[in-house]
């Protein structure tokens, strides 16, 4: 044997010896603690801010050094990991690493000797810019009656569906003057969510919440750019996208009384086809309280916004405004009409099985509508006819509970009051103070280092969109106090969304290294384009399985998995993606404001 063969036969046997027993740390490590099959280490997947706070988290928790390296493994920095004050949902207390001092620009891993490497993230400047706009370009993949075509929606293009030109009033929403039968226009609107209705409950959460991101960040909103059909026509894009939504919501009005449909459905849910394959008939039914005073509170709010643009929208403004004007006169005539839909099917068919957004408690709703048209016309008397605050709570915004929505624009808008100013004014700001010392109360204990983490309640179905509608509120308060440790606490949210949680899954499709593949989601599913429609925000982890599918954890933070049947876990939908929007965007505005270290 010469030399040289015993050299290289030493340097294999090396080189198998040490693939041997990286094979057995990796897995003892991962049968230590693994979920989703994913690895132990949880951040940000689209990365940080230079000048800002800088956290992962290591599920096994063990005191141990951690190292940031750059791709080719050379070390730049090096900590202690911190153990969580409190367990997780599972009961294992985690490992934190804090690396906000780390300041320069570049591509990196996190390593914990015993855990292993995370995945890549990056630091730099505008770092969720891409992120933040795709989740607002999502709402363009999400249009109705028009083709996406490619020069816009790159692979994801496709033929126009559901026209909605043809539409029939459904008998629940029969009167004299609109008999049952009779066709309506109403086209354009989003799709809700992976089915293809349009429901008008939850469009006016959604819409008003982009609405709203533009009227905060208007400077910074003006910046983004969408490349959707209208770019380009002085409008911002933000504006542009919503109108798509907002001209649709209009027709769904009863011009003869004010009233506003429900939703726009078919009778039960299309298959997982293409929109153009998917003709079934479309119904508008029932009006309601609940429908008719959100699109009051959006048309309100859209008059404020649009007659900025005389030159560009001529009329569009005063039309919201009466609009608004009308809805309300109707829902203060019908104050209680809840959208009941089985007891709509025992009197009507054809039977109506779409999504129900069936609210019984319309007090929110009346808060939000009287308060947008406050502001929007000035006129006290709106105001006068409701019950600003009937209770101490604040509950955190979603579908059926609007009521913050009108105290954020009461707040923010209270500068321009004078005589006018409702005597709550101090009370609300002391309470959204309040709500968001409560939310960042005790963050810091919890095993992932955020908001989201504090209670298991936070995991119901579309768990995703309490983080971003809890970051929201901070971005609020933010805006209200100047404070900026309320600004971190909403870029953990962020953190959280984008990959530092329970599961290591980015909930944003076609963002992070890992997200998810298979959304319940019917373009994804059935478009024959490997990657999902980008920008979609899943519902996330919720133990509740409504849909049958089993997850493979019923701990709340890990209950998640990326089956496009799960719909109660892995379904996007437009209320989820607009606060999520409106937190990604905001952090972007705010980026300057971070502070540097925790
Ligand atoms: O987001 C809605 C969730 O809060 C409800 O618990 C659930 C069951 O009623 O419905 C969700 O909304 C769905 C809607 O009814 C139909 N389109 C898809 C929506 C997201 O899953």
């Amino acid at each position: 044997m010469s030399n040289k063969y015993l050299y290289s036969y030493g340097l294999a046997r090396g080189f198998l010896l040490a693939m041997v027993l990286a094979f057995f740390v990796q897995t003892s490590c991962a049968q230590q603690r693994e979920t989703n099959g994913e690895q132990q280490i949880r951040l940000n997947q689209v990365g940080f801010y230079p000048d800002a706070a800088k956290t992962a988290v290591v599920v096994s928790g063990k005191d141990s050094l951690f190292y940031i390296q750059t791709i080719n493994k050379k070390t730049v920095f090096k900590g202690i990991l911190k153990r969580s004050v409190k367990p997780d949902f599972a009961g294992n207390n985690t490992g934190i690493a804090e690396f906000g001092t780390y300041r320069k620009p570049g591509k990196y891993i996190l390593y914990v000797p015993g855990a292993g490497y995370s995945r890549p993230f990056e630091i730099k400047k505008a770092v969720h810019r891409d992120v933040a706009g795709a989740s607002i370009k999502a709402y363009y993949y999400m249009r109705a009656s028009i083709p996406l075509e490619e020069k816009y929606a790159g692979k994801w293009h496709r033929a126009e569906g559901h026209p909605d030109t043809n539409v029939l009033v459904h008998p629940s929403a029969a009167t004299d003057k609109r008999s049952a039968g009779t066709v309506i226009s109403s086209p354009r609107g989003w799709y809700d969510a992976g089915d293809y209705n349009k429901y008008v409950v939850n469009s006016g959460i959604s819409t008003s919440t982009l609405l709203s991101l533009y009227e905060d960040f208007p400077a910074y909103m003006g910046s983004v750019k969408l490349n959707i059909p209208e770019s380009g026509n002085n409008i911002p894009d933000i504006l542009n996208e919503v109108l798509w939504n907002l001209r649709w919501m209009l027709t769904m009005q009863d011009p003869n009384d004010g009233g506003v449909y429900h939703k726009l459905t078919n009778a039960a849910f299309d298959k997982f086809e293409m929109p153009d394959k998917a003709t079934a008939p479309r119904y508008v039914v029932q009006k309601g309280t609940a429908a008719t005073l959100d699109f009051a509170a959006v048309m309100a709010q859209s008059g404020r916004i649009f007659s900025k643009f005389p030159k560009e929208l001529p009329g569009l403004a005063d039309s919201c405004l009466n609009a608004a004007k009308t809805a309300w006169a109707w829902a203060a005539k019908n104050p209680d009409i809840a959208y009941n839909q089985e007891a709509m099917n025992q009197k009507f068919s054809p039977r109506i099985t779409t999504g129900a957004y069936g609210d019984r408690n319309f007090s929110d709703e009346f808060i939000w509508a009287a308060s947008e048209l406050f502001v929007s016309t000035q006129n006290p008397d709106y105001l006068k006819q409701i019950n600003l605050l009937p209770d101490n709570n604040m509950p955190i915004p979603s579908w059926g509970q609007v009521r913050l929505l009108g105290y954020y624009t009461l707040i923010k808008n209270s500068s321009s009051f004078g005589e006018n100013a409702p005597k709550e004014i101090p009370e609300l700001k002391k309470r959204l103070l309040g709500l968001a010392d409560d939310l960042i109360k005790g963050a810091d204990e919890t095993a992932y280092q955020t908001v989201m983490d504090k209670s298991a309640r936070n995991f119901n179905w579309g768990s995703n969109s309490n983080a971003a509608n809890q970051g929201v509120v901070l971005i609020q308060a933010y805006k209200l106090s100047n404070d900026a440790r309320y600004l971190r606490y909403a870029l953990d949210n962020l953190d959280y969304i984008l990959g530092r949680n329970g599961t290591g899954y980015a909930y944003v499709t076609g963002y992070g290294s890992r997200s998810p593949m298979h959304p319940h989601h019917r373009p994804s599913f059935a478009d024959g384009v490997v990657d999902p429609v980008p920008g979609l925000l899943v519902g996330g982890p919720n133990p509740g399985m409504q849909d049958h599918i089993k997850v493979p954890s019923t701990v709340p933070d890990e209950a998640y998995i990326d089956d496009d049947r799960a719909y109660a876990v892995n379904e996007i939908a437009i209320n989820w993606n607009a606060p999520f929007a409106y937190l990604a965007n905001a952090i972007e505005a705010l980026q300057d404001k971070l502070k540097p270290v925790n």
